[in-house]
C-alpha cells in the first residue's frame, strides 16, 4: 500500500474556508441567489479576461452548455463527433434528436482525425463537435477548412481545456463556440458549472435566453430554453478559485514533468505528447500502456487499485460501445480501429495539486518496478 488514505485521479482545490465566509455574507445580506446575480455577472467578465475570451455565459454544468450551443445554432440533422470522450458529449445530441456520426481518432492526440471527418460528411450533416481530449487542442485549422468547404459549423467541446493556449491565443477561440466544464473534476471548478464561449454579443444574448427557459424581457419568451443557470454561491466560488488557479497549474505542471521524467524511459509505457506552440493545462495525465510492458493496461489498473491508487480508464468503453450507440452505422469497431486500441491501452494516473511528490515517486516506482 503506497498510501493509507485513497489516492484517486484526481481531487479538487478547496481554498481556506476564511477566504469564502465574506461572499456568502455578501449574499445572505442581497438575499439575491440566482438569475444572473452580482457575483454571476461578475464571474463571466473575469473569466472573459482571464481566458482571453470575448463573450462567456455561464451554466449550471457542462452538459448544459453543450445542449443549449446546439440549440443556439440551430443544429439538426447529423453531427460528426469522436466515440472518443465522456458521454456528455454524444448525449447532448441525442438529447438534441441529432444523430451521432463517429469518426476515428489521431493516434498522437487522440482527437478527431481531421483527415477522416470528410468522408462522414452526408447531405444531412450540419455540423462538427470535436472534443479536446484531455485539455489537447485539436487540429483547429483542418477542422476549419473541412467546415468551410461544407459550409458546416463548429461547437468544440472544450470541457476539459481551461486556460489551454494554442498557437498563441486562447483554444477556446476557434470553431462558431467552445464549451466548458466546472465540475468538481476539473482544473477549475464552482462544484458543478459549466460556461459556452461565443465570438459575438448577439450569440451571447441568444444564449442566455436559452439559459432562462427562453425568457428574453419579463413577457417574452423566444424559444423552449432551458433552466441551465449557475447560481450565486456556485458563481462566489468560481471567483475565489479564479485567486488560486495560476497557483494549482502550477503545481499540475511539476506532476506532469515528475511523470514523464519517471516514465519516459519504461518499455511498453507511452505518455500523451502535446503539439508544438500549446500551453496545456495539465488536467490528466494519461499514460498508454502498450505491447512490450510487462502487463496488460487492466492487470496494471488492478494493481495500482491494490496499492491504494485509483487511476482512471478515461476513455473506456468508448461512446460507440454504449448500448444507445453501438447500433449506429459509424459505431463499428473497424471504422474506428484506432480509438478501440487507445480506449484499450490508456490510463488517466492522479493529477493534482495536493498530490505529494513523494506518492507520484512511489506510482512512477510501481509502474515502472
Ligand atoms: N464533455 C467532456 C469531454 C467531459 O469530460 C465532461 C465531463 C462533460 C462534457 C460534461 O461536463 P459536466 O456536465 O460534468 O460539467 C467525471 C465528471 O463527473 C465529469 O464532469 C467529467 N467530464 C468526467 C471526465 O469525469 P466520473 O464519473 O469519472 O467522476 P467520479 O465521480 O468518478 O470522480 C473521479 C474522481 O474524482 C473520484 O474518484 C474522486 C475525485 N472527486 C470526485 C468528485 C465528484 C473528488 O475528489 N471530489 C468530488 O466531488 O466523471
Amino acid at each position: 500500500m503506497i498510501s493509507k488514505r485513497p489516492i484517486y485521479v484526481t481531487q479538487p482545490v478547496l481554498p481556506p474556508l476564511g477566504e469564502f465566509l465574506p461572499y456568502l455574507e455578501k449574499i445572505w445580506e442581497s438575499k439575491w441567489l440566482t438569475n444572473g446575480g452580482q457575483f454571476h455577472q461578475e464571474l463571466e467578465a473575469k473569466l472573459a479576461d482571464y481566458l482571453g475570451v470575448k463573450h462567456l455565459a455561464l451554466f449550471a454544468n457542462g452538459t448544459l452548455a453543450l445542449v443549449t450551443a446546439l440549440q443556439a445554432l440551430r443544429i439538426t440533422g447529423e453531427v460528426i463527433t469522436t466515440p472518443y470522450s465522456f458521454v456528455a458529449t454524444a448525449h447532448s445530441l441525442v438529447w438534441n434528436g441529432i444523430k451521432p456520426v463517429f469518426v476515428d481518432i489521431d493516434p498522437k492526440t487522440f482527437n478527431i482525425d481531421p483527415e477522416k471527418i470528410e468522408a462522414a460528411i452526408t447531405p444531412q450533416t450540419t455540423a462538427i463537435l470535436p472534443v479536446n481530449v484531455y485539455g489537447n487542442p485539436c487540429d483547429v485549422d483542418r477542422i476549419q477548412k473541412v467546415a468551410d468547404t461544407y459550409g458546416l459549423k463548429v461547437i468544440y467541446d472544450a470541457a476539459q481545456s481551461f486556460g489551454v493556449k494554442y498557437l498563441g491565443e486562447s483554444i477556446l477561440n476557434h470553431g462558431d463556440l467552445s464549451i466548458l466544464s466546472f465540475h468538481a473534476t476539473k482544473v477549475f471548478t464552482t462544484f458543478e458549472g459549466g460556461a459556452i464561449v461565443c465570438p459575438d454579443a448577439k450569440m451571447k444574448n441568444r444564449i442566455d435566453d436559452l439559459k432562462n427557459f427562453g425568457f428574453h424581457d419579463e413577457v417574452t419568451v423566444v424559444a423552449p430554453g432551458i433552466n441551465g443557470k449557475l447560481n450565486e454561491v456556485q458563481a462566489a466560488i468560481g471567483l475565489l478559485q479564479l485567486k488560486h488557479v495560476d497557483e494549482a497549474l502550477r503545481k499540475r505542471r511539476e506532476i506532469d514533468q515528475q511523470y514523464r521524467k519517471g516514465l519516459g524511459a519504461v518499455q511498453g509505457i507511452r505518455c500523451m505528447t502535446l503539439p508544438e506552440d500549446c500551453i496545456p493545462n495539465y488536467s490528466y495525465f494519461p499514460i498508454l500502456v502498450e505491447a512490450g510492458y510487462r502487463s496488460t493496461r487492466d492487470e496494471l489498473y488492478e494493481r495500482l487499485r491494490q496499492l491504494n491508487i485509483y487511476s482512471r480508464r478515461y476513455f473506456y468503453p468508448l461512446l460507440s460501445e454504449f448500448p444507445m450507440y453501438r447500433g449506429l452505422p459509424s459505431a463499428t469497431r473497424a471504422n474506428l480501429s484506432v480509438a478501440t486500441d487507445v480506449s484499450k491501452a490508456v490510463l488517466c494516473l492522479p493529477i493534482y495539486p495536493a498530490l505529494d511528490p513523494q506518492i507520484v515517486g512511489e506510482i512512477i516506482s510501481a509502474i515502472a518496478g
